[in-house]
């Protein structure tokens, strides 16, 4: 495969101005016509046209009306004489097959109708273009179709005309006044059925929104329509930006590689993140509907408006529009405490899948360099970390700033692709002499540099003088590619608490921008406990040497609830690494099971962060935490804590557990949802001790529960505890829930990814998690072809299962290796991601290490893979 690298992008020699497309769809063989309105662009030399094509066969190509000479090179079509003058109009006659793109990027089919998936390179599997965002054309499009099969005809724009053809077709023609790029591109053709509501904007205009979904699924599109009218009042209320569409319409789709896909005036969705009922979806599903239903709808302007002038500069759209949606979510959640909860799980996100990535064989920038399949490069680094890159210019010109910030960005470049430089400059130059604008060239090493820096922080205090001196030391360890590291700008937000928990010093921004500064604070009472980086003010690891004593205090104490979570944290992350080194059980402290048992109950805490601050740090967090280590022994070590927290807590979980159930009608609140995921963590400890202690009670409500309960997170939160516990009524309770299910699509998925979770007992039965799993690719309900049942089984259990995963016989990485090989051809983008379950495998002990490398030479041996597997095993093996 051709690797693209950054430093080597050149404008187009030619633009494409206007196209209108006319599709025959046919499963088959759909014909496409375009006509492509082309112009030179008089800053580039001469040379011939060469348009990207993929998996399509072309039919016949015209210039300015008559018919012109062609080759093919590798994947273009190569025009070398394209008439002569500033513009030319190219018609193009090609057919592709949808029914066989079993990869979804391109045009292919989904339970009887046809769906698109453009970006990043899916155009050209349409038809000839160029298929690069900076190429940005208006679109009139005309589908044509048997009617009765595709009874809805749509396409980016508004509805222009539709008809009858004959023989039982029917037509729509559809324009977007929007110059797009070809990523962008949408078109369904569905027997579908939508929800629709007018909405008015700020300037008194109406405009129709409109979710389709397939027949029997309109009852659960409520939430979906909910979430983008408050995604059109937030961005007009937030950031001055309204809806400039006559319609804006969302489809749910079954087969989809991603969560959604932004293309104009059209987005395309997971029914995973549209469909939701209280029976059939969770509270995190309802908040993950509303996340993305926004993500997308915030990218009419952050991707749509202003685009990418390349691909490197994805994070220019997507961390600005994962910073948006976030900000959305928890300016939804409302109170101080439902903004906190949100920001806790969006940075345990960023560690649980940011962190180890930017540790490992794909680390990159938040702008890469090079790719080979750009697809391989939607990743937690361009997006969560890009997100924080530009939370932390929020935070270094303030809230305010950044609006006006954000506004400059729209009168400079709206209608334009640019860059990443292009975006932080307008931020900076809206305000001048900001924290930002004074050191802009040093702060944009966030997009250049890859890697998770570290923070040290060391205080001294002089109680004669009353002064706290606090040094902040940075440092970042070599990644792929870049040995050493310049400094980074660290906006550090920082408070001084006092032993008994009062404030010695307020809040405060200290902003770290080279390797070592020190940061006085005067007037100090007494020896302070330092709270910093709070509410995670930078993407760092922080180490600030405080023991015990003082993160006691801090979550005790700290008004920075990130902090105070963060401190309990901690606590345990200290007890499971020690553990973690001693051959032999650890029992857990009395000081650290207090403090716990102070959080369960305190009145004043909301149950969501006492369900955040009860869950014990992940086992994948906690390998991070370690040059090498051994999955087993972090399993063991963290379930025995578990135990333990669950028998000397008993009662005050069986407190919680009564104290949380909601008796109120179902509503995805985060109040409500708060009290739900306490009670669900108190009714998983209570079956824990239970089934340990042989006593029947509780599993037995649990049991009641799976089949009682009056919404899916209580009936999955109940049988999640069945089967974590291995209770005796794990398979009689996974049974009902299935035959509950009823075959809907999204809950046996949950169905499959709670089994692939299940957590492997230790000692005695270790290995029944895995062989259960395994013996599910024979279930009737499975299969590869589908993206959300592939990764419900396969990727649960490769990425979040680790103690079955990671055996000593290595049986979990043949089963890896063999499932890669079935879907890379089937579905290269799907395989690449399930590639990368193997990016820290340098760091697993023996024999695990050696296993796994075995594992990945037999995969990188086969000679036949996509380019998108052999990139990532490639840096993987390097
Ligand atoms: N659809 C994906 C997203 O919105 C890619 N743009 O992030
Ligand atoms: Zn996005």
């Amino acid at each position: 495969a051709t690797v693209v690298h950054r430093q080597d992008y050149a404008a187009p020699a030619y633009w494409i101005r206007k196209v209108e497309l006319c599709f025959d769809l046919d499963p088959v063989k759909t014909i496409v016509s375009s006509k492509l309105h082309i112009e030179r662009n008089p800053a580039a030399e001469p040379q011939p046209l060469k348009l990207h094509g993929e998996d399509i066969t072309v039919l016949r190509v015209m210039a300015a009306g008559e018919s012109v000479s062609f080759r093919h090179e590798d994947k273009l079509l190569v025009i070398d004489n394209p008439p002569a003058g500033e513009q030319f109009v190219l018609e193009i006659r090609n057919t592709c097959s949808p029914e066989k793109n079993t990869q979804l990027s391109g045009l292919y089919t989904s339970g009887g109708g046809f769906f698109t998936q453009c970006e990043a390179e899916g155009f050209r599997r349409i038809t000839y273009f160029l298929d690069r965002p900076d190429v940005m054309a208006v679109y009139t499009v005309t589908l044509r179709a048997d009617k009765k099969k595709y009874p809805v005809l749509l396409s980016n724009g508004n509805l222009v005309e539709q008809g009858e053809l004959d023989g039982g077709r029917h037509f729509a023609v559809w324009h977007d006044p929007f110059p797009k790029p070809s990523y962008l591109f949408a078109l369904v053709a569905a027997d579908l059925v939508c929800r629709e509501q007018k909405i008015r904007t700020r300037a008194g205009k109406e405009h129709l929104l409109q979710v389709f979904v397939r027949r029997g699924d309109l009852g659960k599109t409520e939430h979906a329509m909910a979430s983008l009218v408050a995604s059109v009042v937030w961005d007009e209320a937030r950031f001055g930006l309204p809806l400039d569409l006559e319609r804006f319409m969302i489809v749910a789709v079954e087969d989809f590689n991603m969560g959604a896909m932004e293309n104009k005036g059209l987005n395309i969705f997971n029914t995973k993140f549209v469909l939701a009922s209280p029976a059939t979806a969770t509270d995190v599903d309802f908040a993950g509907i509303e996340s993305v239903v926004g993500h997308e709808y915030f990218h009419n302007w952050t991707g749509n408006r202003i685009t990418c002038r390349d691909w490197f500069q994805l994070s220019l759209k997507e961390g600005l529009t994962v910073f948006r949606d976030q900000e959305f979510s928890m300016d939804m959640a409302g109170s101080p405490s439902a903004r906190a909860v949100k920001r806790i799980e969006d940075v345990r996100a960023l560690r649980a899948s940011q962190f180890p990535e930017d540790a490992g064989a794909m680390a990159h920038p938040v702008r890469p360099d090079s790719y080979a399949a750009i697809d391989n490069f939607y990743t937690a680094t361009v997006y969560e970390k890009g997100s924080e890159v530009v939370r932390m210019m929020q935070t270094l010109v303030g809230r305010e700033g950044f609006e006006r910030g954000i506004t400059l960005y729209f009168e400079r470049h709206d209608g334009q692709a640019v860059t990443c430089d292009d975006f932080a400059q307008a931020i900076a130059d809206a305000n001048p002499g900001s924290e930002l604008a004074t050191r802009l060239e040093t702060f944009k090493r966030w997009y250049s540099q890859a890697g998770t820096p570290r923070l040290k922080a060391r205080g001294v205090y002089d109680a004669e003088a009353r002064r706290y001196t606090l040094t902040l030391t940075q440092s970042a360890l070599p990644s792929p590619g870049q040995p050493t590291k310049q400094p980074f700008v660290i906006p550090v937000l920082a408070a001084l608490l006092g032993r008994d928990g009062r404030t010695l010093a307020a809040e405060r921004l200290l902003v770290l921008d080279s390797a070592e500064q020190s940061f006085v604070f005067e007037d100090v009472d007494a020896e302070p406990v330092p709270s910093l980086l709070r509410g995670f003010s930078a993407p760092v690891i922080l180490d600030d040497g405080l023991g015990d004593a003082e993160l006691l205090t801090l979550l005790a104490h700290d008004s920075d609830a990130f902090n105070r979570w963060e401190a309990g944290q901690r606590l345990a992350l200290a007890r499971l690494l020690a553990a973690v080194e001693q051959a032999a059980p650890v029992t857990l402290d009395e000081a650290f099971v207090e403090a716990m048992r102070t959080v369960l109950r305190d009145p004043a805490l909301d149950p969501a962060f006492k369900e955040l601050a009860l869950t014990l740090p992940s086992e994948g967090y906690v390998a991070e935490q370690l040059a090498t280590f051994d999955p087993q022994r972090i399993h063991a070590v963290r379930e025995h804590f578990r135990e333990q927290l669950a028998s000397t807590l008993h009662a005050d979980w069986a407190e919680a557990f009564e104290a949380n159930l909601v008796h109120e009608g179902y509503a995805p609140t985060p109040s409500q949802a708060g009290r739900r995921a306490l009670a669900n963590l108190a009714l998983a400890m209570l079956c824990l001790h239970a089934v340990r202690s042989g006593n029947p009670v509780w599993p037995g409500r649990a049991y009641q529960r799976v089949k009682d309960a009056s919404n899916m997170t209580d009936r999955i939160g109940a049988l999640a505890a069945l089967v974590h516990s291995h209770s005796e009524l794990a398979e009689p309770a996974l049974e009902r829930f299935h035959a509950i299910a009823g075959g809907e699509p999204l809950v046996v998925d949950k169905w499959f990814a709670l089994q692939a979770q299940a957590s492997e007992p230790v000692g005695a039965g270790h290995g029944r998690s895995f062989a259960r799993a395994k013996a599910l690719l024979k279930h009737p309900d499975f299969s590869l072809k589908n993206p959300n049942r592939a990764r419900s089984l396969i990727f649960q259990l490769c990425m979040n299962n680790p103690a079955a995963f990671h055996r000593a016989d290595a049986a979990g990485y043949v089963f890896w290796a063999e499932r890669l090989l079935e879907i890379d051809p089937i579905n290269p983008q799907l395989a690449a991601r399930l590639a990368r379950v193997m990016d820290r495998w340098t760091a697993l002990a023996e024999p695990y290490r050696s296993a796994a490398r075995e594992a990945l030479a037999r995969v990188a041996a086969k000679p036949d893979l996509s380019d998108d597997v052999r990139e990532v095993l490639g840096r993987a093996l390097e």
